[in-house]
């Protein structure tokens, strides 16, 4: 039993280090939510991944806020919580809201890890004592910008570059860095910016030899994907499409994609990525753990995920600095000279949460309490 005295809920604010440019527009700065877990002395944290506007998901900071101090905290506290893995159960009446869900789940692996004294990544069922990195480049004010700060990313040893693009910045720049990069493992990232009109736009990418183009269609399809996917020699991987494991079933078995992207927050906690893991594994889809601009909590949980087996590609988790000024967490996250973040072996995430930088960050918080519990 995991006795979970209060939820608190705080909002900070944090400015990015570098803005972050998709198809769906620019990131200056991020409002997070995040929780802290009180347990009988020990102190267990979850991080949000919903943005500032719906344009990613239909969820958003606000939304989360709600859902977890109206719906979901005061389930989590009057719930009988075993483990992490209980938490899918105790929140199932709540339709959506995944990005809540994940944030209270995670939080409660986080505990669980301390309690059962273990590494958060051995919990969730990782094996793996590093994982490989890549790094998701935003659309650039101009091409020259972006080739500079790819030659900045590889001289750091990152193993694939991902390039957001959207129309009007998409073939020309995939030539550009090819021209120069013959044979650097690369990727794209569309976020949805496509329709059925661009096919053969599309289809003309596999020329460049990408890994994967990620995301081409609609944020809620499979079906067009699949009809794409039969045109490309480049394998599809979906993102936003992805919500659980039925889902990645339908997806692989429609050949809509080749390669999942596992976002936890995206699917609703640990459980439902490593149901999601599992799915693609027995079917030989290879998957890897996107990312969200998180700052150290969610990432510190992202690099734990990222050691499961079958997160054999590179992911988007990479160093701290390249978001943040200065991380809340000690140490800050760094890569290797071969693209590589160690996986901890301390017990729980192997991070320590600076929570004086969290309260000087804190714009809005809020506590839920547990009713006083009867012992027998
Ligand atoms: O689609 O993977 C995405 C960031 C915000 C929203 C969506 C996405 C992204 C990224 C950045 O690609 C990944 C990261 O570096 O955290
Ligand atoms: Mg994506």
């Amino acid at each position: 039993m995991l006795n979970i005295d209060a939820i608190h809920m705080r909002e900070i604010n944090m400015p990015l280090a570098h803005p972050f440019e998709t198809s769906f527009g620019l990131t200056t700065g991020r409002r997070i939510l995040l929780i802290e877990l009180e347990s009988e002395g020990l102190t267990a944290w979850g991080e949000c991944v919903a943005g500032e506007h719906p344009y990613f998901s239909d969820e958003t900071i606000d939304t989360a806020w709600l859902m977890v101090e109206n719906e979901l905290g005061p389930s989590l506290l009057d719930a009988n919580v075993e483990r992490g893995g209980s938490c899918p159960d105790i929140f199932r009446q709540v339709r959506g809201h995944r990005m809540a869900k994940a944030a209270l789940e995670n939080a409660v692996w986080d505990l669980e890890a301390q309690v059962e004294k273990v590494p958060l990544a051995e919990l969730l069922g990782g094996i793996r004592a590093v994982i490989p990195c890549g790094v998701s480049i935003g659309i650039q004010p101009s091409p020259a910008q972006l080739m500079k700060k790819i030659a900045t990313e590889l001289a750091a040893g990152y193993q694939r570059i991902k390039l957001k693009c959207k129309p009007g910045w998409d073939t020309k720049i995939f030539e550009a860095v090819r021209n120069r990069w013959p044979d650097i493992t690369l990727s794209c990232d569309a976020n949805s910016a496509y329709r059925m009109k661009d096919l053969d736009h599309i289809a003309s990418w596999d020329q460049f030899n990408l890994l994967m183009i990620e995301q081409p269609l609609w944020y809620d399809d499979f079906y067009f994907h699949s009809m794409l996917q039969k045109r490309l020699e480049t394998a599809i991987c979906l993102d936003e499409s992805i919500r659980n494991r039925r889902d990645a079933l339908a997806a692989i078995d429609m050949e809509s994609c080749r390669i999942i992207n596992i976002k936890v927050g995206r699917v609703g906690g640990f459980s439902e990525a490593i149901a999601v893991h599992n799915a693609a594994e027995e079917r030989g889809i290879p998957v890897w753990c996107g990312g969200m601009l998180e700052t150290g909590i969610g990432r510190s949980h992202n690099i734990a995920l990222s050691s499961l087996p079958n997160f054999s590609l590179p992911g988007d988790v990479s160093a701290s600095s390249r978001y943040w000024a200065q991380d809340i967490i000690e140490p800050s996250v760094t890569v290797s000279a071969k693209g590589e973040i160690v996986v901890p072996t301390e017990i729980g995430r192997g991070f320590e949460v600076q929570r004086d930088r969290i309260e000087a960050l804190t714009v809005r918080r809020q506590t839920l309490h547990a009713k006083a519990r009867v012992t027998a």
